[in-house]
Parts: C-alpha cells; sequence; structure tokens
C-alpha cells in the first residue's frame, strides 16, 4: 500500500448516501422515517444527499412543477438541518455518471428481479396507462446512486429496503464476476416511524402522491391544517390509548407522537390512560406543529435565497461529480469500454 492508500484506509469515514424525489412537498412520512435522521448522521459519517429529479420522471411531472419543486425539495432539506459545509447535497441529473452507471448496472441485473419489485408492482397498478421502463429499471437506477458513492450505509423507510437488496445484489454479482469494486451498503431503517402509515387508511402507507390531503401532513402545512387532519384521523371505536395490531390508526398516532417527543409506547400509554382519543390527537397534532415550526421558518428564509440554494446545489454537484466518476471509470475499465 502506499502512503495514500494507507491514509485513505485510517482515515476515511464511512459514507452515507440517501434520495428523496422532488415529486411535491415532503409528508411527516418521509421527515419520520428517512430525512429526520439524515443530520443527524452529518457528524459521524460523509454524508450525501440528493433530489433524485430522474427517478421523479417515472411518473409523469409537469416541467415547470418538477423545476420549482427540486429546488423546494433541497431547501426543505436544508431547512431539516442538513449543513451544506458537512453534508454533500446536490441534484441527480447534475451529476452524468448516475445515469451511466445505471446502464451498466442493468446488465447485471436480471429481469425477474425487477418485475417482482412491490413498488413497481403498486405504481404500475396506479398508473395502468404509463407503465413505462423507468418505473421498471428504477432500482437499477437506485443502485447506481448507492453504488457510485462506495456507500456503506443508507438511511431509508422500510418501503425501500427491498431495493436496496436489489443493489446490494447487484454489487455481488458485479463484484463477483470482476474483482471488488462497490462497497456493500447496509440501510439504515428506524425502529419506530420507518413506516408511518396514512391518516385515512391506516394499513396504508402515507405518501406524497395520496390524492386524499386528509391522510397526508405535509411539511408544510399550517399549523391549522395539521390539527384538522389529525383530528380526522381514523380510530377505532375501543377509547383507550394503547399500540396493538388491529389498532392501526392509534399505533401510528402513538409511533409519530413517539417519535416526535422521545417517549416509548409504554409512556405515552400511561400518560394517556383514562383519557380520550380527542385528548391524544390533540397532544399529536402540537407535538407534531412544535417540531415543523423552526424547520418550516427556516424553509421561508432559504426560499427566498435562491443564489444561496443554487450556489450550494452547485458546489454539490462539483463534489458529488468528482467521487461518482472514480467509480465510474473503475467500472468503465472492469467490463472493457476502451479507455483512449
Ligand atoms: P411517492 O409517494 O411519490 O412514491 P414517497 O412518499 O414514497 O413518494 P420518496 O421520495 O420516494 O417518497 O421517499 C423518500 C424517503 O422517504 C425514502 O427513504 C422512503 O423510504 C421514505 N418514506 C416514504 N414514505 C414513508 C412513510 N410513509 N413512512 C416512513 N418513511 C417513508
Ligand atoms: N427510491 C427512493 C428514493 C431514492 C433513494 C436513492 C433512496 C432514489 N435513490 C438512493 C436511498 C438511496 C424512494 O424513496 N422511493
Amino acid at each position: 500500500m502506499n502512503q495514500e492508500t494507507i491514509q485513505t484506509a485510517t482515515t476515511r469515514k464511512k459514507r452515507v448516501f440517501s434520495g428523496i424525489q422532488p415529486t411535491g412537498v415532503f409528508t411527516l412520512g418521509n421527515y419520520v422515517g428517512a430525512v429526520r435522521n439524515w443530520p443527524r448522521l452529518q457528524d459521524e459519517y460523509d454524508c450525501i444527499y440528493s433530489v433524485v429529479d430522474q427517478h421523479a420522471i417515472t411518473v409523469r411531472q409537469d416541467p415547470a412543477a418538477l423545476r420549482r419543486q427540486t429546488r423546494e425539495t433541497a431547501a426543505l432539506l436544508l431547512a431539516s438541518g442538513i449543513d451544506p459545509k458537512k453534508s454533500i447535497v446536490f441534484v441527480q441529473s447534475h451529476v452524468p455518471a448516475h445515469a451511466q452507471l445505471s446502464w451498466v448496472l442493468g446488465c447485471f441485473c436480471p429481469f425477474g428481479d425487477l418485475t417482482r419489485m412491490h413498488q413497481f408492482k403498486e405504481k404500475s397498478a396506479k398508473h395502468p396507462e404509463d407503465i413505462n421502463g423507468g418505473l421498471l429499471t428504477y432500482p437499477i437506477l437506485m443502485a447506481a446512486d448507492i453504488l457510485l458513492y462506495q456507500t456503506d450505509l443508507v438511511p431509508i423507510g422500510i418501503d425501500q429496503k427491498q431495493h436496496l437488496e436489489l443493489a446490494r445484489n447487484i454489487a455481488q454479482r458485479f463484484n463477483g464476476v470482476y474483482s471488488p469494486t462497490f462497497t456493500m451498503p447496509d440501510g439504515y431503517i428506524p425502529q419506530v416511524g420507518a413506516k408511518v402509515m396514512s391518516l385515512q387508511e391506516p394499513e396504508k402507507k402515507m405518501s406524497k402522491s395520496d390524492s386524499n390531503e386528509n391522510a397526508v401532513v405535509r411539511m408544510l402545512d399550517t399549523p391549522d391544517a395539521i390539527l384538522r387532519k389529525f383530528k380526522r384521523a381514523v380510530t377505532d371505536s375501543e377509547g383507550c390509548v394503547r399500540a396493538a395490531q388491529d389498532k392501526p390508526g392509534i399505533t401510528n398516532l402513538m409511533s409519530i407522537y413517539g417519535v416526535m417527543t422521545g417517549k416509548s409506547f409504554a409512556d405515552i400509554e400511561h400518560e394517556f390512560d383514562g383519557r380520550g382519543y380527542g385528548e391524544f390527537k390533540q397532544a399529536v397534532a402540537e407535538a407534531v406543529i412544535e417540531t415543523l415550526r423552526p424547520i418550516q421558518e427556516e424553509y421561508a428564509r432559504l426560499l427566498a435565497d435562491k443564489a444561496y440554494l443554487d450556489s450550494v446545489l452547485t458546489e454539490g454537484a462539483v463534489r458529488a461529480d468528482a467521487l461518482a466518476r472514480r467509480t465510474l471509470s473503475k467500472v468503465y475499465k472492469k467490463v472493457g469500454f476502451l479507455q483512449l
């Protein structure tokens, strides 16, 4: 090993990568399951966070809205505590290596692995008029996102676990055919809140693209809207605040309250012993409103400074590009692409 390799091996912090689609204002589910953890990892790891606009076009998007939402998503990530001095924040389409590696990795991914992905099945059922190739190959692009940066840890909600497994399988297959090229990434999935459920249909995941606004709390909702949505949340007729499989509505509210306040299920059951759902829903709403308040204030401040936001994204893209190129160039050599 030369001096540089020894230094890199001993001083390189472990790397974190995650992404979020700019498909609208992100929800409390996105925050609790994923984004909330992103700033927390900044000191211990080298973190890279991406607004994945290329993933977003697997479902038809209005171009002007996509452009606006891309900036807004970046602003909301910064407002949530990601510090661009510590972490790299960039837009996926600004770094061409993602699409380039995705092509190569696609040639190492069996077709059958793609068709059995839950997200593919769900999204093709939801958009039967447009089951396009991108919807099918979506997880290959996600594998490229992760593997390009030699990622150790991927903070995600539980719905993305299957996609991460696919990325690991692709990495293993490529490493096996050639020689070790990609780091094997692990998931970082929270114990509580890994799947925040819809407030209206608590057996379904809370989703950014739900057409029923009452089902979804968004990061930029006003305090009144948040209170109203929690008050209308579907529960059950037992009237007792306790977590149970047959009480998905209350259990979901308890998870949200637990994440917001740091309290365990046992603490919450004790706190609301003998009190009704009305009082509990009010407390959940207030905890969410107070958590979101500073994020919303910071978001408004950041969005007013487009020049700053764009400078963060420009610098992020330059830094991400330099890292991504190294992996891509290794891969191109290994598969036998002529380099002049
Ligand atoms: P869409 O509804 O457009 O498919 P989405 O809400 O699933 O979008 P993504 O941008 O695909 O949002 O996801 C970003 C991150 O948020 C991922 O890590 C995902 O696992 C996490 N996430 C999404 N929904 C939830 C949820 N309801 N609970 C916990 N985590 C979630
Ligand atoms: N597929 C993810 C978003 C995503 C992602 C990634 C997450 C795209 N690339 C890389 C983690 C790592 C989703 O949430 N639907």
